[in-house]
């Protein structure tokens, strides 16, 4: 029983500590993987877009919402960037991504700092406004140094 415990615990902390690309049975599933996670929270970064601008009226409740689905799904994506899924298409990653992991994942990071603070600020009008032109700066950034133009 000791021992069957031991395994458990033992297989539990390698799950959680097993590269992203675990999560994969093909280089294709995470590929689908992280454009579903962005295509969905640039759907409700999109909606927090229109406020900000004024194109839509201000609702803190919606603007909630949807700051809160962005800030989680910032969380996904970054699992589906395996090793041979680069491309040279539009919209893809650049080779890069891998050969300059570090500053990848320090842009990864950045943006789910921002988008939590927007999440958190999405209440006021002026808190959104800002907040979502600094998480959209995280966007821009990796975009113009990662991704395929
Ligand atoms: C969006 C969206 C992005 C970012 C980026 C910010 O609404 O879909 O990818 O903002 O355009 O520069």
């Amino acid at each position: 029983m000791q021992r069957l415990l031991l395994t458990t615990a033992a297989i539990a902390a390698l799950a959680t500590a097993l590269p992203a690309a675990a999560q994969f049975q093909k280089p294709e599933d995470a590929v689908k993987y992280r454009k579903a996670g962005f295509t969905v929270m640039a759907a409700h970064f999109s909606r927090l877009g229109a406020m900000a601008q004024g194109r839509v009226p201000f609702d803190a409740a919606a603007a909630t919402m949807n700051a809160e689905i962005v800030a989680d799904m910032a969380k996904l994506p970054f699992a589906g960037f395996v090793e041979g899924t680069a491309g040279t298409e539009k919209g893809t990653p650049k080779a890069n991504v891998w050969t300059d992991r570090a500053k990848f994942d320090a842009g990864a990071k950045k943006l789910q700092e921002e988008s939590a603070k927007l999440a958190a600020n999405a209440k006021t009008l002026d808190g959104l406004k800002a907040a979502f032109t600094a998480t959209a700066g995280t966007c821009k950034a990796c975009h113009d140094d990662f991704r395929n133009p």
